[in-house]
């Protein structure tokens, strides 16, 4: 039987198959494949969110942080730390035994402009910007070493035409800057795992250019031991067939793999695709927000059976696989809702508003039990 057919076959039988099977959380189902992460975000890691605890002590044995440890919060002026969340995100994970992630340490976007600029007006040198992200990660790194067990080292390098993103840190820093960004990251923490994370890259002309991407970072000498995949999808982009053949290339090159970012957006997104690009923006329109009052019973289905087949397929790979996190706790709290449509209802997670669990919960349980 062809592959695609077979993991079909899988999820649909997941999702006919479900009512008795939720005994324990996803985490319990998973303990012999990958550990199973949520990110959270400011309001989750300080305790203010009941509803969000509960889920994450049921169904997830590791945290990412949503925002809190990206540049602009960590370090949002020169050499002013702020460690008042990140602080309180890692307590939480030792509390509570999680594989506990941080993100993000090189990053296009939410990083502060003066990190770009020179002391002399105008852009950074080279050595100016390699100084100050080698302070920013014996800094943030060495603070946490051995406490967080992963790092989301580079995050967004391969742009969506393909070509190495022309981001400030590739056109001041060369990828020389990325080799030391994980060479640097090693050295303030030999045990962490060391990531290269991106969206997209199941798209054969973006995954193309990732998977040179990383053969040059080890060529040149970077102690790069993972790849995340974000897996930020919609119902239909992209065929998860490429979700297969993606996780094979990579684990060819002898890296470990991480899915970092899983959502899967069941509303209308005209003309995008499965991009993750933070920087697009479309109008607001009623008719491109159709679930305000709930999401009805066939989508609620089809959002079931993909999140199983995106599971089946990580099972298919657990050799290579060390994790599969989802970008946020409850539907509340998904950045779908302001993106790439501000003010809409959106239902990417697996859990509602409520807080209940979604049929996709117990496909996900289901296929891991077949
Ligand atoms: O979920 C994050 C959202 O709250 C922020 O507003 C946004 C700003 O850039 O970043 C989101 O997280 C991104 C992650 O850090 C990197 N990959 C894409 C994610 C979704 O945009």
């Amino acid at each position: 039987m062809k592959l695609k057919t077979m993991l079909i076959g899988l999820a649909a039988a997941a999702v006919i198959s479900t009512p008795a099977m939720a005994v324990g959380g996803l985490k319990d189902a998973y303990k012999d494949a990958f550990v199973i992460g949520a990110a959270l975000n400011s309001g989750e890691i300080m305790g203010n969110n009941k509803l969000a605890d509960a889920i994450v002590a049921k169904h997830f044995n590791s945290i990412s942080p949503e925002n809190d440890l990206k540049w602009e919060n960590i370090q949002p002026g020169p050499e002013r730390y702020n460690f008042t969340v990140p602080d309180a995100y890692v307590a939480l994970g030792e509390k509570n035994h999680f594989y506990t992630v941080g993100h993000v340490l090189v990053w296009h976007s939410q990083t502060p402009s003066w990190v770009f600029e020179g002391k002399n007006g105008g852009p950074a040198t080279k050595e100016e910007l390699l100084a100050r992200l080698k302070d920013h990660i014996f800094t943030v790194v060495g603070r946490y070493k051995g406490k967080i067990k992963s790092w989301d080292v580079v995050n967004e390098v391969v742009g969506d035409d393909g070509k190495m993103r022309q981001s400030p840190w590739y056109k001041i820093g060369g990828e020389e800057l990325f080799v030391k960004a994980f060479q640097w990251a090693h050295e303030a923490d030999p045990a962490a795992e060391l990531t290269y994370n991106d969206y997209n890259i199941e798209n054969p002309n973006k995954r193309a250019e990732a998977l040179a991407f990383v053969k040059r970072m080890k060529a040149a000498g970077a102690p790069i031991t993972q790849v995340g995949i974000q897996g930020h999808y919609t119902l239909d982009v992209p065929d998860l067939k490429l979700l297969d053949d993606t996780i094979s290339d990579f684990a060819k090159l002898g890296v470990k793999i991480a899915i970092t970012e899983l959502d899967i957006d069941v509303l209308p997104r005209p003309n995008l695709g499965a991009t993750a690009d933070v920087a697009v923006h479309l109008a607001e329109d009623p008719k491109l927000n159709p679930y305000v009052h709930g999401l009805p019973e066939a989508v609620q289905q089809k959002l079931a059976e993909r999140y199983a087949t995106v599971f089946a397929i990580c099972l298919k790979h657990k050799d290579v696989i060390t994790r599969v996190t989802l970008w946020g706790v409850t539907d509340a709290d998904t950045w779908h809702n302001g993106w790439p449509i501000p003010n809409r209802t959106a239902h990417s997670l697996l859990f509602d508003r409520a807080g209940n669990a979604k049929p996709a919960v117990d496909a996900i349980i289901a296929v891991a039990q077949h």
